[in-house]
């Protein structure tokens, strides 16, 4: 009968973040509706996306670029016009107060009319490398509330992942899928584009406990540390008896993050010579998926600490990441942990 029931009782994401609301008594459906301003930005994106291929042919990229660098300049304009339709999509919600993304340097502190208690913490549109070429990119969010009444401030979004209210992605892939959590699990909704809604396609998602694959960037390996370079090495020549794990790498993280999350196994993003902080963003990419992670019962750990511990000093600030299936992050635990 389930098979019946989905065709002809559709859960939509609305539908299913209000039902989850009304477990709060107090809840004014302020959620609901900045919810569903990001689901817009999240809709505008996916469709400029799929048209992005078709921009000469149509002309979104505006007729005066065509000759010189035309791909670069859909590029720049996808990322920015991503970035322009989140900002607007929420201060217009009336629900947000101070907005972080990773295309403004600076916070944005919404006027005092439209303000509401969220604060939102976003990436439109990231693995801007895999752009022009049609793979998989996506959008990352996390949404704190105000720590208090006062006057907005800096450290109303400069707080521990784990003070997140809510957290998720958007992958522009094969198909549209947006992956949430309030904090009671995690579940997934597909985008069906003659709807225009996203469907409860995934419910409940669980990481499995251990998994066969990994995914780094091996070509960063000369200025790895040591515990990243062992678990790496263990990884493919495992001394336990058991198979190699495979390698998937996307470089986008959305994606391999979204493949670790159904499949299992690791994803790792760690410190190296040249960079000693990694390269990801801890408020707009390591704590979302973090959080999404512990969520759907796996760990993400920094190599120093559980990733939603940590707390931010700069909005921009990144912090290494190991995340993934629970067995294989307790791997890279007790490397870090030989290691002192
Ligand atoms: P971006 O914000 O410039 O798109 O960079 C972030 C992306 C992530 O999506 C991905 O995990 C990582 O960069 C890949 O980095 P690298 O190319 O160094 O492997
Ligand atoms: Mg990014």
């Amino acid at each position: 009968h389930s098979a019946d029931a989905f065709r002809t009782d559709l859960m939509t994401i609305t539908r299913f973040v209000l039902n989850e609301q009304s477990k709060y008594p107090e809840s004014r459906g302020d959620f609901t509706i900045l919810l569903s301003h990001i689901v817009l930005g999240c809709k505008f994106v996916c469709s400029a996306v799929n048209k992005a291929g078709l921009a000469k042919l149509i002309g979104l990229a505006g007729e005066t670029n065509v000759q010189a660098s035309c791909q670069g300049e859909e590029q720049k304009k996808l990322d920015v016009l991503s970035n322009e339709v989140f900002v607007k999509a929420l201060v217009s919600s009336g629900r947000t107060c101070i907005l972080v993304s990773e295309e403004d340097e600076e916070a944005t502190f919404v006027e005092s009319s439209l303000r509401g208690r969220y604060c939102v913490v976003f990436d439109p549109l990231d693995g801007s490398s895999n752009i022009d070429c049609g793979v998989s990119i996506g959008t990352i969010f996390g949404i704190y509330t105000v720590k208090d009444d006062g006057e907005p401030a800096l450290d109303d979004v400069l707080q521990p992942g784990k003070n997140m209210v809510a957290a998720g992605y958007c992958m522009y892939g094969s198909s549209c899928t947006l992956v949430i959590s309030t904090g009671g699990g995690v579940n997934g909704f597909t985008l069906d584009p003659s709807l225009g809604e996203f469907i409860l396609t995934h419910p409940d998602i669980k990481i499995p406990k251990k998994g066969k694959i990994y995914s780094v960037n091996e070509g960063n390996a000369k200025n790895w540390d040591g515990p990243t370079a062992k678990y790496v090495e263990k990884c493919k020549f495992p001394k336990d008896g058991s198979s190699p794990k495979s390698l998937r790498y996307i470089g986008s993280m959305v994606a391999d993050v979204h493949r670790t999350l159904l499949y299992g196994g690791i994803f790792l993003y760690p410190a190296d010579k040249k960079s000693p902080n990694g390269k990801l963003r801890v408020l707009y990419e390591v704590f979302p998926m973090s959080f999404l992670m512990e969520q759907a019962g796996g760990q993400a750990f920094t190599g120093k600490q559980r990733a939603l511990d940590l707390l931010p000093t700069n909005i921009h600030e990144r912090s290494p990441i190991f995340l993934g299936s629970y067995d294989d992050v307790e791997e890279i635990i007790a490397l870090y942990a030989a290691e002192e």
